[in-house]
């Protein structure tokens, strides 16, 4: 029913922060393929429902990035996990998984879940420090951490993690390079129509995050940009 490999634009919206009724409906009415509600800190099964209930009102696919067990709220169209695939702790990488399969194992409809295989690499963002990533990559390092999600783990999503700084291009286009079956997103950095274009080049998806919250006339341009 959601078939992500149409997709090329994502707004990434923080449960934790305040957006107005109006900015949001733009958002959701701007043409983006879906809403992606996630946080790496404070996120509460609250604002998840408040924030779903209220992009609920709109066409846009509505999903859930889940980053906390204690705020998995039914009634999303999409639940994406994140497995931090640089973590150093395998909490990150299964750990937390096998406990909301204990919980939750039963409830889950699997088209309604997609994996997402993150490569975090900004040293400095929220999330690196939580899942104890190791983001020093090279190169190569990078590309293989692309092709063991695609070809051994056969994940529909591998997620270039940017967040909070602009990624390098150049990696994001060999990183798209190795990939046949699987989705590159990218995030990280986007605040204008001309960066989203440029990784947009490359990455499959682009996913705009902070520029919504910073700047969001420009953040708004980013979805034409891309789906030109
Ligand atoms: C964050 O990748 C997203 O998880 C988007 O990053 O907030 O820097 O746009 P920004």
């Amino acid at each position: 029913m959601y078939d992500i490999t149409e997709w090329k634009h994502v707004f990434k919206l923080d449960p934790n922060k305040d957006i107005t009724d109006d900015q949001l409906e733009q958002l959701c009415e701007s043409g983006t393929d879906a809403i992606l509600i996630g946080g790496s800190d404070n996120v509460t099964e609250d604002d998840v429902l408040r924030l779903m209930s209220k992009v609920r009102r709109f066409l846009v696919p509505c999903v859930l990035e889940v980053s906390t067990i204690d705020a998995i709220v039914p009634g999303f169209d999409l639940y994406f996990i994140p497995t931090v695939l640089n973590s150093n702790n395998p909490d990150w990488i299964v750990g937390l998984h096998k406990e909301a399969m204990k919980e939750y194992g039963e409830l889950m409809s699997p088209e309604e879940i997609i994996v997402e295989g993150y490569c975090i690499l900004n040293k400095d963002c929220k999330a690196a420090a939580l899942t104890n990533a190791n983001p020093a990559l090279e190169l190569e390092d990078i590309k293989a951490y692309a092709r063991l999600a695609e070809k051994l783990f056969h994940l529909p999503v591998f997620y270039l993690e940017y967040s909070g700084m602009l990624g390098d291009a150049e990696i994001v286009k060999e990183t798209k390079a190795v990939l046949t079956d699987t989705t590159l997103f990218y995030g990280g950095g986007i605040k204008n129509p001309e960066t989203a274009a440029n990784m947009a080049e490359y990455a499959d998806v682009v996913v705009v995050g902070n520029a919504i919250y910073e700047d969001f006339g420009q953040a708004l341009k980013t979805v034409k940009a891309v789906k030109k």
